[in-house]
């Protein structure tokens, strides 16, 4: 999709079109009052405060209709100069200007406003010089937002639309648009029934369902195998802590407005926990350890909960109710290098067995001007930077630097990617951290007999099970590889009088066997059956017909694909054991 912000024409076009459906909107509504309507990576957006009305799809049409109208007026655009004074008085009755222009720097002498027939509005600009100039625009979606982004704030209408050049990239455009909307996985999570959410439960608290449960298992599965097999310890820990717990470890302080409220049992008082590192700090300490011990490595599959605002939650991909693949891994300073490549190391696999190519590391440091926002150890900070750019640069792995993104209490690598709608999340996650270990007072026996605090990494693979299941959904657009499939078999009989206690048999073998089969003897046309699979995105569908029960064979036919082939039922186990074994990518 292009990135119109970083294209300067489109960006100006883009920023005049708001100005267009502005126009169009006090047309339609004279009361209309307009806050910010800035250019984004896909277009624009305006927020407007349409009073009581809340807009319709009707109503998109009928602005969009306007904004095509105002454009073939083909008025020019003109820019003019006022002081601040004159803008005040301008504006003196639109709340909302007034707010914008008096938050303008003392040192920004003169305000511009951009005019189009009978419309002005306030704006740095520069754009296009007749209205003419916007043709190829749409009007997307529209959403509630509040004022400044605050709930506590009035709720503005806020339309999206997106201007080109040419309607040819519009077109591309919205048909981009309409795939994307094809693969978002709360599209496919209703449609193959992975998950749900139900406002008795809570936003932001999806329900697994059987079929996304079964994902979430093989995926479980998966990655506590590979961290077994890379001496991780797996344990299971309380999903509160008190709030004493997280004053020790300094949550309480710096991380309260993303925590749920506290709640008080007998004379405890506790908290929902939206990390898991206290208590694997606890874990740690509670035996002593020698250098030859180290690294230490706890992992959990645990249950977090945080406060993520209303407007942010989405589908499975962010939460207030989330499972991380966490691990909390206690090394000496020494082994902070080659515990780091260990763990890119693991995401590079895991990535890889999942065919996962479309993603960017970050790698956050410091800002060595910032004092006050880093935990102050100059030494520690460079040493650590150093050996992480040296890991990633030995791995030959692209990585990006974020300069002062770095966490207080130490540097980090993210894993970054783009879900089919929105901006990019982070998926993996690996924290280095010096000061965790301190406020927990931990330490190590280290070679000359002395105690010395270890440094904990932070790191978690899939991130969540949640971020990672929405993530795979809308990869593979809910055609998940056989070892992932939900359902990896549908046996349908041809006719299910004919043939339907064969079908039976071999479902039964296929099930004895693990493998994950469905019947589908029903008494509906043998296309329509089919039909079905294919919508459902089974990987195979046995097709069991005369032929096949007298000659004791199967025929299968691959999803997306129209030929079958026939075989006996052991060959086909076989080869489906195979493809399961090997995670083979479809
Ligand atoms: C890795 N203490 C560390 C842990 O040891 C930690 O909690 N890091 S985190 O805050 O970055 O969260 C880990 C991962 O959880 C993130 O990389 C991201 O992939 C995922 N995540 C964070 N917030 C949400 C959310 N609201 N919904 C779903 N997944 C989330
Ligand atoms: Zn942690």
């Amino acid at each position: 999709m292009i990135n119109i912000k970083e294209n300067e024409q489109l960006n100006i076009l883009n920023h005049s079109c708001a100005h267009l459906l502005a126009q169009a909107v006090k047309h339609l509504y004279p009361n209309a009052m307009f806050w910010v309507g800035p250019v984004i990576e896909e277009g624009f957006y305006y927020d407007i405060d349409l009073g009581e009305k809340t807009l319709t799809e009707e109503d998109l049409a009928k602005i969009e209709k306007e904004m095509k109208k105002i454009s073939k007026d083909g008025k020019k655009i003109v820019r003019h100069e006022l002081t601040k004074e004159e803008a005040l008085e301008k504006f003196k009755d639109d709340p909302y200007k007034i707010d914008l222009i008096s938050r303008m720097n003392e040192d920004e002498t003169t305000i511009s406003c951009y005019s189009q027939g009978d419309f002005t509005d306030l704006c740095r600009g520069p754009h296009v010089d007749n209205v003419k100039l916007l043709k190829h625009f749409k009007l997307i979606k529209f959403s509630g937002a509040y004022w400044k982004g605050d709930a506590k704030n009035k709720m503005l209408q806020r339309i999206y639309g997106v201007c080109y050049e040419n309607e040819e990239d519009l077109l591309n455009h919205l048909q981009e648009l309409e795939e994307a909307k094809e693969r978002d996985h709360r599209k496919i999570g209703k449609e193959q029934e992975l998950y749900m959410n139900h406002e008795l439960v809570g936003a932001g608290m999806p329900l697994w369902l059987p079929n996304g449960a079964l994902i979430r298992k093989q995926l479980e599965n998966y990655i506590y195998e590979k961290e077994q097999k890379l001496g991780y310890e797996h344990v299971y820990t309380p999903c509160v802590g008190t709030v004493n717990l997280y004053k020790t470890s300094g949550h309480w302080d710096h991380y309260k407005e993303n925590m749920f409220p506290m709640m008080k049992v007998d004379e405890e008082e506790f908290v929902l926990r939206p990390m898991n590192c206290p208590h694997h700090m606890l874990i740690f300490k509670n035996k002593m350890h020698s250098y030859r011990d180290l690294p230490v490595r706890i992992g959990e599959f645990a249950t977090d909960f945080r406060y993520e605002a209303s407007g942010a939650v989405k589908g499975l991909e962010r939460v207030r109710c989330m499972c991380q693949n966490d691990a909390h891994l206690f090394v000496t300073p020494e082994q902070i290098g080659e515990e780091f490549k260990k763990v890119v190391s693991l995401i590079l696999d895991v990535y890889h067995d999942f065919g996962i190519k479309n993603y960017k590391f970050r790698l956050s440091l410091r800002d060595p001007e910032d004092k006050e926002k880093y935990f102050d150890d100059d030494k520690m900070w460079n040493e650590a930077e150093t050996k992480l750019r040296e890991v990633l640069n030995d791995l030959g792995v692209e990585y990006f630097e974020a300069i002062g993104e770095a966490a207080f209490y130490g540097p980090k690598l993210d894993v970054e990617v783009k879900p089919a709608v929105g901006p990019e999340v982070t998926l993996s996650t690996c924290q280095l951290d010096f000061l965790l270990p301190r406020r927990f007072d931990l330490s190590y026996i280290n070679k000359n007999g002395e105690k010395e605090t270890p440094v904990v990494l932070h790191r978690a693979i899939f991130g969540t099970f949640d971020r990672f299941t929405a993530f795979i959904i809308e990869e593979t657009k809910g055609r998940f590889p056989t070892w992932l499939s939900p359902v990896q078999v549908k046996v349908i009989p041809v006719n299910s009088t004919f043939q339907g206690d064969y079908a039976k048999q071999i479902k039964e073998y296929l099930t004895e066997n693990n493998i994950r089969a469905d019947l589908d003897d029903r008494d509906e046309k043998l296309g329509y059956r089919l039909r079905e699979a294919q919508t459902s995105k089974v990987p195979y569908t046995l097709i069991l017909g005369d032929s096949e029960k007298e000659n004791q064979t199967i025929s299968y036919r691959l999803h997306g694909q129209k030929e079958t082939t026939t075989t006996t039922k052991e060959d086909f186990l076989k080869m489906l054991k195979e493809e399961i074994d090997k995670k083979t990518i479809r």
